[in-house]
């Protein structure tokens, strides 16, 4: 009897996973049997843009957290498949940091050549997952949307492919019920159009708040205030934004901060992150973490080690994506087809995962997190047949895009790097992204 895999979610972890045992069939290797089950009705994962917020058309919450203008907030030299490069799907190379359509088409034009789409089961959400000791199987329980059909399949393996980004974290501040404008989580953010002319305040310093707040800067809101918990971003803003301590409190439409200021406003954004959040697993396997590189309970960062024949894909905060989350499949792929052995002892899983988090608490600042992540992609694929690739170049174009942004907040998009699979070196985007309205890919490719 074939095994059976079951993977959650066609993302672009997913997705990854289902090319990774296609390039094994390829290759002559017996692959197992795959069922992908996707509750979106497209592959793509966050790159599958809706625009609907809250509930979708079968009163599931909607998975999409991309809003419209969403240009790469990293140079795609950072993400670039190591298998399918820009210059192979576009037919030259292009500017380094593409709006969301030309990803999305990136994304779908290498699982297509695949072939892997009859894999997947649309518009079917992962109900919950089960193990059976006695069996050793798991049973997976889903419901087929459009059909209104619920029906379980067992399975020898699990793969979660399900995102973290995309169950808001929503803190509340006092006042919050009185407010006389709209509140919204990032999650439900879709168009800066919405709060022209406005004066919003975004809670949160990462890149929600970062981009958010640039993306309303640019359609033309009349103000941003950013309110942080820890500490300010400390770009060189325009002069129409400030950095404030964290709010306290509101009263109409004035919000108070720590330090006692004030402002006026008409929008709150809660740019304040997300949770992993897997309803759908059981208690004892459901991954547990903080978002950070090195997850929690993640032999490897993908073998969960309470169950060695589950596994979570693209759990990790993320600097590497794409070419992570192929690693990452890869070394899966290897490890359910017995190429790679997995430690016997739960104590040896533990271990790896303890000397994984104190290397990652070991690091000072963002270039050390980017020089452990670009390991941990050096250290699985050095252990599959996925392409090698010039990961310290990878790791050369994060360097450069912090620096640019610490130059120019609103410019660093301009700039171009060298692809680390093709050597090429990106051109210059035709129009300075501050002054490029239309983010169609027709667009972007007109260079
Ligand atoms: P996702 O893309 O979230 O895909 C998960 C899939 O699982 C979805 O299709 C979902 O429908 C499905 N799913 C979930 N639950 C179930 C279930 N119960 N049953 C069935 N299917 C299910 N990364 C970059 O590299 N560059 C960027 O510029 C960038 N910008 C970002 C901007 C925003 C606003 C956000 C939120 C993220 C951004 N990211 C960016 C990071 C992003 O997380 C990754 O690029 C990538 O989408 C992660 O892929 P994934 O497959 O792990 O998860
Ligand atoms: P992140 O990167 O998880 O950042 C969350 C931010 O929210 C961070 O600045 C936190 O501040 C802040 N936060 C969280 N809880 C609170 C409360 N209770 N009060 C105030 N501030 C809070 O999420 P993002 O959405 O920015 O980014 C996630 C992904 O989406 C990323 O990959 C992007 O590419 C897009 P802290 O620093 O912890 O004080």
């Amino acid at each position: 009897m074939k095994k059976r895999i079951a993977v959650i979610g066609a993302g672009p972890s997913g997705l990854a996973q289902l090319r990774a045992f296609a390039s094994a069939a390829q290759k002559g290797a017996e692959i197992p049997e795959i069922v992908c089950f996707e509750k979106q009705k497209n592959w793509g994962g966050l790159w599958n843009y809706t625009w609907r917020t809250g509930l979708d058309e079968f009163g599931e919450p909607v998975h999409g957290s991309m809003y419209r203008y969403l240009w790469t907030n990293g140079p795609k030299e950072g993400l670039e498949f190591a298998d399918y490069s820009f210059e192979e799907h576009f037919g030259k190379q292009i500017a380094s940091y593409p709006p969301r359509a030309v990803l999305f088409d990136y994304i779908e034009g290498r699982v297509k050549k695949a072939g892997v789409r009859p894999w997947i089961r649309f518009s079917t959400v992962v109900r919950y997952v089960t193990w059976s000791p006695e069996t050793r199987k798991f049973t997976v329980r889903v419901h087929d949307l459009p059909n209104d059909r619920s029906y379980s399949e067992e399975f020898d393996h699990v793969i979660v492919a399900s995102g973290h980004f995309s169950t808001p974290n929503i803190p509340e501040f006092p006042g919050f019920e009185t407010f006389n404008g709209r509140i919204l989580h990032a999650h439900d953010f879709r168009d800066a159009r919405e709060f022209i002319g406005q004066d919003i305040l975004i809670i949160g310093t990462s890149y929600s708040a970062e981009d958010i707040g640039s993306q309303c800067w640019k359609y033309g809101c009349k103000s941003v205030t950013v309110s942080h918990r820890t500490e300010a971003m400390g770009f060189k803003w325009p002069a129409n934004w400030k950095e404030v301590p964290l709010l306290t409190k509101v009263e109409g439409n004035v919000a108070t901060f720590k330090d006692g200021s004030t402002a006026t406003v008409n929008a709150i954004i809660l740019c304040t992150g997300y949770k992993h959040h897997f309803p759908f697993m059981a208690d004892d396997l459901r991954l547990r973490t903080a978002n950070r590189l090195a997850t929690a309970d993640l032999y490897k960062g993908v073998v969960y080690v309470h169950n060695p024949a589950l596994f979570y894909l693209g759990m990790q905060d993320q600097w590497y994506t794409f070419n992570m989350f192929d690693a990452q499949a890869w070394w899966v792929r290897d490890a359910i087809l017995g190429r790679i052995k997995l430690p016997a002892s739960k104590n040896e899983l533990i271990a790896d995962v303890e000397k994984r988090v104190a290397a990652e608490d070991a690091g000072e600042d963002s270039y050390d997190a980017i020089r452990y992540q670009g390991d941990y992609v050096k250290e699985l694929i050095a252990e599959t047949d996925y392409p090698s690739f010039d990961v310290d170049g990878a790791n050369e174009a994060f360097f450069q895009w912090k620096k640019h942004k610490i130059k120019d907040i609103m410019g660093f998009r301009d700039n171009s790097y060298k692809s680390v699979m093709t050597s090429s070196m990106a051109p210059k985007h035709h129009t300075p992204w501050k002054d490029a309205l239309d983010d169609t890919m027709q667009s972007y490719l007109r260079n």
